[in-house]
């Protein structure tokens, strides 16, 4: 079964308040896969190279000055829909948006603190592994596949 990956990174903020094993407890929980994992410190420009959709945006040198602020944990997940599924796991941009039950909804209040990233889309989630995950991620069958898939 080929599955669907995401690129989940817990930013600098999430890191420092120790919210690492929360999140990754909730997406073993919810029966995801972790096919990577790692906690690392880019440069500025590899950070403008992931949001360079946002170049442009206001917020975005104030944004990138505080992705640098300290090291992030970088994941990817795999399962069915993990893309999707994962957007709504993390919640909405805005905290305050986001519903009680969902990572941010739970954890965070200012937008520019929401303390995790989730790939929107299959085609950025596989462009955002290539960029974090050079090296390439681990291919392991779960023992849990039977009880998870039907
Ligand atoms: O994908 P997601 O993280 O939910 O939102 P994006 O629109 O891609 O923005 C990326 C990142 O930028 C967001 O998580 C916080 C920050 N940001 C901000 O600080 N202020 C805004 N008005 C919008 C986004
Ligand atoms: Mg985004």
């Amino acid at each position: 079964m080929d599955l669907e990956r995401t690129y989940i990174m817990i930013k600098p903020d999430g890191v420092q308040r120790g919210l690492i094993g929360d999140i990754v407890k909730r997406f073993e929980q919810k029966g995801f896969k972790l096919v990577a994992a790692k906690l690392y410190s880019p440069s500025r420009a590899h950070f403008e190279k992931h949001y360079e959709d946002l170049k442009g945006k206001k917020f975005f040198p104030s944004m990138i000055d505080y992705m640098i602020t300290g090291p992030v944990f970088c994941m990817v997940w795999a399962g069915k829909g993990a893309v999707k599924t994962g957007r709504k796991m993390l919640g909405e941009t805005n905290p305050a948006d986001s519903l009680p039950g969902s990572i941010r909804g739970d954890f965070c209040i200012d937008i520019g603190r929401n303390i995790c990233h989730g790939s929107d889309t299959v085609e950025n989630a596989e462009k955002e592994i290539a960029l974090w995950f050079p090296e390439g991620t681990n291919a392991w069958t779960s023992h849990s596949q039977g009880w998870i898939y039907e």
